[in-house]
């Protein structure tokens, strides 16, 4: 039998699953170790990760290992160059997180722009004695202009739901969509600078790439609106977390909506201080129904990466299929 680790805690019933196909070695506890990682995937043929760095150290530590299915859509803890040197497929898990995902950048921002977590935590420590004209005065989303920096699934699905707003969409993506979904979308292209000018409300849904390291920087921040509000549901180091923090702090944005963190689940400390922040420890895909997808997709990749169940050799979601069939180097 084939030997697979499971490099995280998930469902019980998706071990089970796995345990129809292969030797499951589970990780049910704490996130392992570099070292530790690299002990157990030694003798695998396959993997589950959920975020876990693999890199050329961990390939070359396991020589029979030919798939590592990621349980996220985002992959940027892969490092592909090494994959594709070693022969090793990476699988990922898109599209039965987009709904959810959506639906979570729109919790954030509307928090955001009406101060849900900040009037809350206020109303908690008892400082609620009586209703003023101008307590906890946000902005509005409805028929403001919505600004969607990456618009890839997600940010369509986002996109898609400012229509019940009546907002003015408009995006910035490395290539326009097709005409046919900005159609659609009622959405208009726009450089990264003229959106940030004109956004009410900007959302990240961007991958994370060496390029889009820093994408909102001081520089960034500053031409947005006094008024505006940033909402990251993309990945950490997208934003220059320090920068954001001061942003905030000196008022330059009005708030900000983050799920996702530079070095999480360590935070920038400066981001805990300061009240127009509402943080979640990345959560946008948390639904049962999402999670399950997500779980029983990633094992669907690596049962059929490895030649097992009713796929068996065509792997629904291969990064870079060009590796398949070939031997491992
Ligand atoms: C994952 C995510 O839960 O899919 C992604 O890219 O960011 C989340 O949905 C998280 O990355 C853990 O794998």
């Amino acid at each position: 039998m084939q030997k697979v680790l499971v490099a995280r805690p998930i469902f019980p019933d998706v071990i089970e699953r796995l345990k129809q196909y292969f030797e499951v070695d589970w990780n049910d506890g704490d996130v392992l170790g570099a070292d530790e990682l690299q002990r157990r995937i030694a003798d695998k043929d396959g993997a589950l990760t959920a975020g876990d760095p693999i890199g050329a150290a961990v390939l070359a530590a396991a020589p029979r290992l030919r798939v590592v299915s990621n349980m996220a859509v985002g992959y940027n803890n892969f490092d592909m160059a090494a994959f594709n040197a070693a022969n090793v497929l990476g699988t990922n898990t898109p599209d039965v997180l987009n709904e959810s995902t959506a639906d979570f950048g729109w919790a954030l921002m509307m928090a955001a722009a009406r101060r849900i977590a900040e009037s809350e935590h206020w109303l908690r420590a008892g400082k609620w004695e009586k209703w003023s004209y101008d307590g906890f005065l946000g902005s509005d989303l409805f028929g403001s202009t919505l600004g969607v920096i990456g618009m890839g699934r997600i940010g369509q699905a986002l996109a898609r739901r400012a229509r019940g707003f009546s907002m003015n969409v408009i995006y910035h993506n490395r290539s326009r969509v097709a005409p046919q979904i900005e159609a659609e979308l009622n959405a208009s292209y726009a450089s990264k600078e003229d959106l940030l000018r004109r956004a009410d409300h900007v959302v990240l849904v961007l991958p994370y790439t060496a390029e889009n390291h820093h994408t909102i920087g001081a520089a960034e921040l500053a031409l947005m609106k006094l008024t505006a509000t940033l909402t990251n549901i993309a990945r950490g180091g997208i934003v220059d977390d320090a920068a954001l923090a001061e942003a905030l702090r000196e008022k330059r944005i009005a708030a900000a909506g983050l799920d996702v963190f530079e070095g999480e689940p360590k935070l920038n400390p400066a981001l805990l201080t300061v009240p127009n922040v509402v943080l979640t420890p990345h959560i946008a895909s948390a639904t049962e129904a999402t999670r399950r997808a997500m779980a029983n997709l990633a094992a669907d990749n690596l049962i059929s990466a490895l030649g097992e169940g009713p796929r068996a050799g065509c792997p629904p979601n291969p990064i870079n299929p060009d590796v398949i069939g070939k031997a491992r180097s």
